[in-house]
């Protein structure tokens, strides 16, 4: 009877019937599972005790200041945080080295796929082009869609040897399907990608995470472990890490990336992977080592699309003048691609500073995510929206012109500026000209739509983490002498 009644409560019961166990479950399953729900309670057991802490700290110490870091995808904000991480909290930075070598082995591989699929479209055209009248297809990957593509092209040849080759980096698809397919159970990553009927590869796929702690649980998870304190944690003896078939393919790789062939077609596609978020193929000795361990600058060059929200919380001993006040510190990054900005406003009433980064080496490329705006473009939008917005009247806004290095790379090879911006006209193609004449458009939209605030702007290169801790920890000094002014202390 009592059973027969629970029978009941568990068939009607739509919370009770997802818990009960798999019918047919073997003993070894049934381990299996037990044991992955211990782990996700300990997990959610960790959570709730770090939340009580935070409240209570919360209470007892003075208003955190917060920091929000906005602009596009693949801007730099979550590069910013690492160097908030890497100046405030090190050790921690560091003992993540291990999740963050899966994490580049990803893009290293990502990169070479780009590069084979851009191969298999040049072949096909060529293929196309040989037995029809018909002009060839003219989609591309996701890596040339974000770059305003040439009209013709006139692929060189491919080489029965260019084949071979292609077959012997074979494994690596594998292995990112493999690192692909174990981060997918865990909920914490999203794919994205574009179709692409002229190649012969898998759908090229971004990894998304969305959250900074839940990812990294995965990675260690993934290098076998169950925590992740550092790279002495990886076990480089295990034949299954990712590590060995890139070790293994490292020559062909180095082959691939150097063949002049392979330059002339992604020179026709103005594919430039050197100017590419996650680029490593310049480090591929190094990072293709079998006891390969990624430094802080590899850390910071390493690309992880944010989905969702994350905080890091440090705190600070002296203010500025030497001031013996304890700061605590939040800094949040957001995911920037258009689709995830509505998730941004709900933070704008609570900031004491928004960091808004403006990538403006991008200037002759377009959104992934919308392939008919120019990415400079929409940043100016983006600033424009930002500092006319009504609920961030009272927030401090610093305005960071990134990725000054490959603006200045970029310029120096000679792409010119004015071909994309009508209105430079015939200034000098150079950083200095280009960079003041930026600064300058951004500052009139201030201006125009924010005209008693000051504009703090800084050229920057948030990957190179010598210059950035110095605007860094000037950024900081402006925070705690406003919130000072504010609680009229000074
Ligand atoms: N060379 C160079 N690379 C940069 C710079 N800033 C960021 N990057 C690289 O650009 C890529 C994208 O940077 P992210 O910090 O992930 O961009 P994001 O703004 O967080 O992007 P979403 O998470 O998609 O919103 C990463 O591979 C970074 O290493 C820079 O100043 N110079
Ligand atoms: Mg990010």
């Amino acid at each position: 009877m009592l059973r027969s009644k629970r029978q009941r409560i568990s068939d009607d019961d739509p919370l009770a019937r997802a818990m009960e166990p798999p019918p047919g479950e073997t003993f070894e399953e049934r381990q299996r599972r037990l044991a992955a729900e211990q782990e996700a309670k300990r997990v959610s057991d960790a959570i709730d005790e770090e939340l009580n802490r935070q409240r209570i700290s919360e209470k007892k110490g003075p208003k955190a200041i917060k920091i929000l870091l906005l602009g596009q995808s693949e801007s730099g904000k979550s590069t910013t945080l690492k160097n908030f991480q890497l100046m405030n909290s090190p050790k921690a930075f560091r003992s993540e080295r291990a999740s963050w070598r899966a994490v580049i082995q990803l893009n290293v591989v990502q990169s070479i796929h780009a590069i084979l699929d851009l191969m298999s479209k040049a072949h096909s055209s060529v293929h196309i082009a040989s037995t029809s009248s018909h002009p060839p297809p003219t989609s591309s990957s996701s890596h040339s869609t974000n770059r305003l593509s040439a009209s013709h092209k006139d692929y060189p040849p491919i080489t029965t040897e260019h084949l071979k080759l292609k077959m012997r980096l074979g494994p690596l698809l594998q292995v990112e399907a493999a690192l692909v397919k174990k981060l997918l159970p865990y909920g914490h990553v999203q794919l994205s990608g574009l179709a692409n009927p002229a190649q012969s590869f898998p759908i090229q796929q971004e990894i998304s995470v969305n959250s900074s702690a839940g990812w990294k649980g995965t990675f260690s998870r993934l290098i076998g472990r169950d925590s992740c304190d550092s790279s002495d944690l990886i076990d480089w003896s295990n034949p299954d890490d990712p590590g060995v078939v890139l070790n293994a393919c490292a020559e062909d790789m180095k082959r691939l990336w150097a063949d002049p062939i392979v330059k002339k077609m992604m020179e026709i596609e103005k594919m430039r992977p050197e100017e590419m978020a996650g680029f490593f193929l310049d480090a591929l000795d190094r990072v293709t080592s079998l006891h390969y361990s990624p430094t802080d600058d590899d850390i910071l060059r390493a690309r992880l699309k944010t989905l969702g929200v994350s905080e890091h919380r440090f705190s600070m001993k002296t203010g500025p003048l030497g001031s013996p006040m304890s700061h605590d510190w939040r800094v949040f990054d957001v995911g920037g691609q258009r689709s995830l900005r509505a998730a941004w406003v709900p933070y704008f009433d609570d900031m004491n500073a928004i960091i808004f980064l403006a990538p403006i080496s991008c200037f002759d490329q377009v959104l992934q995510e919308d392939p008919t705006v120019n990415r400079l473009a929409d940043s100016f939008l983006l600033w424009k929206s930002i500092v006319s917005n009504p609920l961030l009247k009272k927030t401090d806004l610093v305005l960071f012109l990134n990725k000054c290095d490959i603006l200045r790379a970029k310029l120096a090879s000679g792409i010119r500026l004015a071909d994309y911006i009508v209105s430079y006209g015939s200034r000098p193609n150079d950083f200095e000209s280009a960079s003041v004449y930026l600064r300058k458009k951004f500052a009139v939209l201030l201006k125009d739509h924010s005209p008693d605030r000051q504009l703090y702007c800084h050229f920057t290169s948030v990957t190179d983490t010598k210059s950035t801790t110095l605007i860094l920890e000037n950024v900081q000094d402006l925070l705690v002498r406003d919130n000072l002014k504010r609680s009229a202390l000074v």
